[in-house]
Order: C-alpha cells, then structure tokens, then sequence
C-alpha cells in the first residue's frame, strides 16, 4: 500500500492523511487540513465519516493516484454527489493480500459501504445513487448506454498492429454516432446537466484522447465537434481535474495492451 497527495479543488474544505490500512474511519471532519501517519488522503466537503475507497496507485509517482478509469468514476460521483471518501492507494502489480480477501477477483474500484466491501464501479455508483440521492446523477435507463461502445472499440484500435483492419474506422463510427447524439440532445448525455453516463464515459474518453495521441498520433477529427466540445467540458470540471490521472500515468497503464 502506499500514500497520495491530491490536490483539493476550491470547494473541497478538508484534507486528512491517514495511515493505509483498514483502521476505523477518522473522528468527524471539520474543515481543517490534518497530517498523521504517511498514508490515506481524505477530501471532504461535508461533516461526515469519509467513505473508503480502494484505488489504483499511479505507476509512476509514489503516493498519487494511478489510471483507472472506474475508480475515477467512483471519484467523480462521490465528488458531484459532495461526498467526503478516504483513498486506499493499491500497488495492482503486487496485489497485497488484504485486497483479494475482500475483492477475489482483486480490482479496483472498491468501496466500503455499509461496513461491506462493494466492487465493481457499476455497482458501486449504482449503489451511491441509492443511498444518496441528492443531488441526483441518474440518466434515464433509455439514454443510459449512449456512448457505450466507445471504450472497446478505442482499445480495439490502440491494440491494433494493422493499419488496414478496421478498428479505427470502429471507432470513428461510435465517435460519430455520439456527436450526432450530442448534437441533438447535448451538451450532455442527458441535456443541460451532467449525469451518471458523463461521469462513466468522461474517463475513457479521457484515456482515449492521451492513449491515442501518444501510441497512435492520432486524435478526435474536427468533424466531431460536438464531441470536441462534450470533452472539453467534462475535462473542466472541478471534480473531473481533481480526480484525473497523470498523464504519464495513462500512457504507462497502456503499455503492456500496445506493446504486449
Ligand atoms: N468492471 C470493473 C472493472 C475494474 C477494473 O478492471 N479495474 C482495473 C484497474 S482500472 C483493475 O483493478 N485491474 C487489476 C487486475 O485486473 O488485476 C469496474 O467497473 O469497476
């Protein structure tokens, strides 16, 4: 396990270290930075027990926050939702035990909610809405799947050694697909606001554009403004600059895929 270092965004009042192991959650918040042992960071923007989250660690800096992005998922809706959580930082390529006990597949996100151990981002999100509606990030079920396809379709091309097979035309047709959608319903999925479905394709588009840009050079065309500008937008958000990965941490995360 090891240690993160985040950097607040404007609204988020409270920053706690702890040490990273399964001790009990921190007394109450209040608003104050506090430094113990070398270990968790906690954000808060409520007076509440933060909710712990298991997290990938980056590859390339001690003690930060690594390249999932379903953690960062889980991040952004407890951000939007102004919830204060705790990060667990996971070192994935030596798993250490404590993590398969609660997770047997051993992946990342998990979140500790109602003293049990949730994994799986769907999930987890899905289980936050529940338990704390306001303010509310739900997509209706019919627009929910908009955009789906984008993320294997972008790994199909990155992984791609042929020119000529098709995958990045796979691509283009789901990111022109989405334009179109967003040029008729947008700016976001469902309209004026961000819901659940931003806050789960805005990290891999995100993957997509550092990804692609540096093993492919190749980036989103003009002719998808709309999506051009859907980026740009989910990029800007506090929540969203609070919780992104490094982008040498993005490029790391996807060697093994390119090269392997
Ligand atoms: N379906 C899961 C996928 C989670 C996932 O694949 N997490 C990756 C990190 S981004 C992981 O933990 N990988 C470790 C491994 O596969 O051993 C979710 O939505 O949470």
């Amino acid at each position: 396990m090891s240690t993160a270092k985040i950097t607040p965004s404007a609204t988020l009042l409270s920053t706690t270290i702890r040490h990273l192991t399964f001790c009990p959650p921190p007394a109450r918040i209040h608003y104050a930075t506090r430094i113990t042992r070398p270990g968790t960071v906690t954000m808060s923007s409520k007076l509440s027990d933060p909710i712990e989250v298991c997290a990938k660690q980056s590859l390339t800096t001690p003690n930060k926050l690594g390249d999932c992005p379903f953690t960062q998922r889980v991040l952004l809706t407890l951000e939007e939702k102004h919830l204060p959580y705790e990060l667990k930082l996971v070192d994935l390529k030596n798993k250490p035990e404590w993590l398969l006990q609660i997770s047997p597949e051993g992946k990342v996100p998990i979140v500790k909610l109602d003293e049990k151990w949730i994994p799986d981002s769907d999930v987890i999100t899905q289980k936050l809405e529940e338990k704390f509606p306001e303010p509310s990030l739900v997509t209706p079920p019919e627009k929910a799947s908009v955009g789906s396809k984008i993320f294997s379709t972008f790994i199909g091309f990155l992984k791609s050694k042929d020119p000529s097979d098709g995958t990045e035309q796979a691509l283009l047709d789901e990111l022109t697909a989405f334009n179109k959608y967003l040029e008729e319903n947008g700016p976001f999925i469902n309209g004026k606001e961000v819901s659940a479905a931003d806050l789960s394709l805005g990290p891999k588009l995100y993957h997509l554009e550092i990804a692609l840009g540096h093993y492919k050079k190749w980036s989103v065309p003009d002719s998808l403004p709309y999506l051009k500008s859907y980026m740009k937008a989910i990029f800007s958000l506090d929540s969203f600059i609070k919780t992104q990965a490094k982008i040498e941490d993005v490029i790391e995360g996807w060697r093994s895929k390119v090269e392997g």
